[in-house]
């Protein structure tokens, strides 16, 4: 066991550390295609948008971006931290220094579920003026621009086309979402967001870094539901998810999973609150009907809560 310390009343772990340290690897032939796809669409658009998840600022960003799609130095680019809803608000100043030297000066919160909300609503005019701004923009014929929206995967991209055609179109949802990553598998055809200018957006699928060998990132992603749950495991994500909590004092799951007290090891967790809530498993055998705490789906429901927010807005990412 290694070294515990006292924190926030708890007698916790000083560091978490897994038992395999193997890099995740998950880069199937979608992404490969996807990202050959956006190079190719490349010539045909105007301006780049790059989601990511505020939750998670700094970290999984795809390096593969700037080196295939020369994001900062080809074309115009816009950085919108989406699901601002559920990172800890008082990090944003700093996340925007932090990119401002980087050299990534264009820096954007929003929170996709709500169409009405202040970033949604400052995207066009900041595309608009990035693509004025730009050295390349030389055409007076034509006013329409398009934009691709790129990414990893699951943070919100084909959500936030559709949230801005809600908003400026008053049109219903045009590109597929949903909670689990890879929902987009190809680039789209481009679809109308805006009327006056003229915007058009093109979907494209997530693509992750194909070799992740930052175990800590790769929990982060696991987390924030950029990776599938099962190539992590529910267990090592649930882990990761009670360290993080203790770590911060955060005990709201107390409450949450029903338990008595606080606790740093995750077996008692599962097994307690799979018990208390009920979430058990039963199996018969010669013996007759069994039942068993069922501690992986006691696992997905701590970490379901954690991603809709139950234990308050959480900012992974420690920023400089
Ligand atoms: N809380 C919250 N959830 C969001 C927000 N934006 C999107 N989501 C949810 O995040 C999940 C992923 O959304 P998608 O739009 O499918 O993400 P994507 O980046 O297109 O995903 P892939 O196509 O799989 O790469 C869905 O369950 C959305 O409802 C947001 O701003 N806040
Ligand atoms: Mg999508």
């Amino acid at each position: 066991m290694a070294a515990q310390v006292a924190r926030h009343g708890l007698l916790m772990r000083q560091s978490f550390s897994l038992a395999s340290q193997e890099a995740i690897n998950w880069f199937p032939g979608h992404m490969a295609k996807g990202l050959t796809q956006m190079q190719q669409k490349l010539r045909a658009v105007d301006c780049v948008v790059e989601v990511h998840d505020a939750r998670i600022p700094l970290s999984g960003r795809n390096p593969l971006f700037e080196k295939r799609l020369g994001l900062s130095t080809l074309k115009p680019h816009l950085l919108v931290m989406n699901k601002m809803d559920l990172a800890d608000p008082t990090h944003m100043q700093a996340v925007k220094e932090y990119y401002d030297g980087q050299g990534v000066h264009q820096v954007l919160f929003t929170n996709c579920k709500e169409p009405n909300s202040p970033g949604i609503k400052r995207i066009i005019n900041k595309v608009s003026r990035a693509i004025k701004d730009s050295e390349r923009y030389n055409r007076s014929e034509e006013e329409s621009y398009n934009v691709m929206v790129i990414g990893i995967p699951n943070v919100g991209k084909s959500s936030l086309i559709n949230a801005l055609r809600a908003k400026h179109l008053r049109r219903s949802k045009a590109t597929r979402v949903g909670a689990t990553p890879g929902i987009t598998q190809s680039v789209m055809e481009k679809i109308k967001v805006c009327e006056d200018p003229k915007v058009y957006l093109v979907d494209t699928p997530g693509v992750l870094t194909p070799r992740i060998t930052d175990l800590e990132m790769g929990l982060k992603l696991a987390l924030a539901a950029t990776i599938k749950d099962h190539l992590v495991g529910e267990d090592v994500i649930a882990d990761y998810l009670l360290y993080r909590l203790n770590l911060a004092g955060n005990h709201k799951y107390v409450q949450f999973l029903g338990l008595d007290a606080p606790t740093d090891t995750i077996q008692d967790l599962l097994i307690s609150a799979a018990l208390r809530n009920n979430w058990v498993r039963n199996v018969r055998d010669h013996r007759g009907l069994n039942t068993f705490p069922d501690t992986l789906a006691t696992a997905a429901r701590f970490i379901r809560a954690f991603r809709t927010g139950v234990f308050g807005r959480i900012t992974l990412d420690h920023i400089p």
